[in-house]
């Protein structure tokens, strides 16, 4: 699909109203599918949460990341992470609330939240190529110090299909990040999860209200459909 020079584009039936896409400037974006938030015994327990609940958008994701690497897309995975002497951890992340582990805490999954420790690490269905970019990031948003900017840069994106965990936490703020620097998100509601059903709804709505303040959002049918029934331009 992107062997053409000519733009192949893709028509998105998302809310709040359909976008096309050139298929050339996107990519994927799949933020934090680690074992830290997805397993028990990683960051996501320990803060209190039922991890279960993020199991259902490992499916939607598989199957968008099959259809980007079978079409050449770039794709862009993200880990939020700190270094092992958490130099990059402000203390107001580390000593905030009550969690049963703290980051840096030895868990089950080793260090809690840290680079390199087997929880950090992505589940094993989505596990990146060598070919594909890995982001670590030690904040929410995937923009605050890391190189995702200059990656985009280079590789000549504009628009972003974002999904991943939490909704309301990491990919919302990614995606406000992104869209004040002049990105176009499509949000996968399928693609995404939150330990409450709850705010993974009002993330989704939070971000396509008002005109798509923040971006669009699609299920992964749509994004799938729209690369299906792509054309080519010119
Ligand atoms: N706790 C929670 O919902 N999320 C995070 O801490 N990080 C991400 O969303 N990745």
């Amino acid at each position: 699909m992107l062997s053409s020079s000519k733009p192949t584009l893709g028509v998105i039936s998302a809310e709040p109203e359909p976008i096309k896409l050139d298929w050339a400037s996107t990519a994927l974006l799949i933020i934090d599918m680690q074992r830290d938030f997805m397993e028990p015994g990683g960051f996501g327990e320990t803060l209190g949460n039922d991890v279960s609940q993020l199991a259902r958008a490992v499916k939607p994701i598989g199957v968008v990341l099959k259809a980007a690497r079978d079409t050449g897309m770039l794709v862009i995975h993200t880990r939020e992470g700190h270094l092992p002497d958490l130099s990059d951890a402000p203390p107001a992340k580390v000593e905030r609330g009550a969690p049963s582990l703290r980051i840096g805490d030895p868990g089950p999954m080793g260090r809690i939240l840290i680079r390199g420790e087997a929880g950090h690490d992505i589940i094993p269905e989505l596990y990146p190529l060598d070919s594909e970019v890995v982001i670590d990031k030690p904040g929410k948003g995937a923009f605050y110090a890391t190189e995702l900017t200059d990656v985009l840069e280079k590789y000549g994106i504009e628009n972003l299909l974002v999904c991943g965990v939490t909704t309301e936490v990491c990919v919302n703020t990614t995606v406000r990040e992104a869209n004040d620097r002049g990105y176009r998100c499509v949000v996968m509601s399928d693609g995404c999860a939150s330990y409450f059903p709850e705010f993974h709804e009002m993330g989704l709505k939070m971000i396509k209200a008002q005109g798509g303040i923040f971006g669009w959002v699609a299920d992964s049918a749509a994004v799938l459909e729209a690369m299906k029934t792509s054309t080519t331009q010119g």
